[in-house]
C-alpha cells in the first residue's frame, strides 16, 4: 500500500467514526427538542442522513487540508502577501451572486408563510351539526364549482357565507371525482359522482379566501376550478 493510499483508507475510516458519532449525537439532540408525532419520526429519520453528510464534509475536509499541512502549512494557510487574482474575483462573484439568490428566496418564503394565517375555520364536531347551514355543492361540468344555497340560488366559483355560522358542505360531483380545498379553513373534501361527502365548519374571520380543485381532473381547465370564498359579517 501507497503512502497516499494509506493516509485515505485512514481518512474514510475516520470519517466514518464522526458520521457514526454525529448520528448518535443528533439523534439524541433531536430527541430532546422534537416532541411528538410527527416531528419526532421525521427527527429521527434525519439524524442518519445528516450524519452521513458531516462524515462527507469531514473526509473532503481531511483530502483538502493533509497537502496544505504536510507541505508546511503556513505558507498557504495564512492571509500575508494575500492577491486577489481574477480567478479569484470570478469565484467570490459565483460565491456571492448563490448567497444572494439564497437569501432572496428564503425572505420571500418566510415573508410568504408569515403573512399567512391558516385554521380560521372553527372545525365542528358532529357531521352535520343541527344549527348547521347545508350548502349542497357540486364539483365537474368540467370545469367549475357550483354552490347551491338552502333558497335554491345557485353560484359557480364563488362562495359566500356568514362569520360565525356553522356551515356543512354536502360535495358530490356529476362527472368525475374532484376535491374541494378551502386552505385557510382547513377544510378538504372528495367531491365523487353519486355519493354526499360532508364537511361542517364555522368561519370565524371576515375576509377573502381561495377555493381550488386539488385531484387532477382532465383536460386543459382542471386548474380553472377555483374560485374564492367571502367571509361577510
Ligand atoms: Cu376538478
Amino acid at each position: 500500500m501507497t503512502h497516499g493510499a494509506r493516509m485515505v483508507t485512514m481518512f474514510l475510516i475516520i470519517s466514518v467514526v464522526i458520521g457514526i458519532a454525529a448520528t448518535f449525537i443528533l439523534y439524541h439532540l433531536f430527541g430532546i427538542f422534537f416532541g411528538g408525532d410527527p416531528g419526532q419520526q421525521v427527527a429521527v429519520f434525519a439524524a442518519p442522513f445528516m450524519g452521513t453528510g458531516i462524515a462527507c464534509g469531514a473526509v473532503t475536509l481531511m483530502l483538502l487540508y493533509y497537502p496544505v499541512v504536510k507541505k508546511g502549512g503556513s505558507r498557504s494557510l495564512t492571509w500575508g502577501g494575500f492577491q486577489m487574482n481574477d480567478k479569484l474575483k470570478k469565484e467570490l462573484m459565483w460565491a456571492i451572486a448563490v448567497v444572494v439568490v439564497l437569501v432572496g428566496s428564503a425572505t420571500v418564503n418566510y415573508v410568504y408563510v408569515v403573512g399567512h394565517e391558516y385554521d380560521i375555520a372553527r372545525p365542528a364536531n358532529s357531521p352535520i351539526p343541527p344549527n348547521s347551514t347545508v350548502i349542497q355543492v357540486i364539483g365537474g361540468a368540467q370545469w367549475s364549482w357550483t354552490f347551491v344555497y338552502p333558497n335554491g340560488t345557485k353560484s359557480v366559483d364563488a362562495l359566500t357565507l356568514q362569520v360565525n355560522h356553522t356551515y356543512t358542505l354536502m360535495v358530490s360531483s356529476q362527472d368525475v371525482i374532484h376535491d374541494l380545498l378551502i386552505p385557510q379553513m382547513g377544510v378538504q373534501v372528495y367531491a365523487v359522482p353519486g355519493h354526499n361527502n360532508t364537511v361542517s365548519f364555522e368561519p370565524t374571520k371576515v375576509g377573502t379566501y381561495y377555493f381550488e380543485c386539488v385531484e387532477y381532473c382532465g383536460g386543459e381547465d382542471h386548474y380553472l376550478m377555483r374560485g374564492f370564498l367571502t367571509v361577510v359579517s
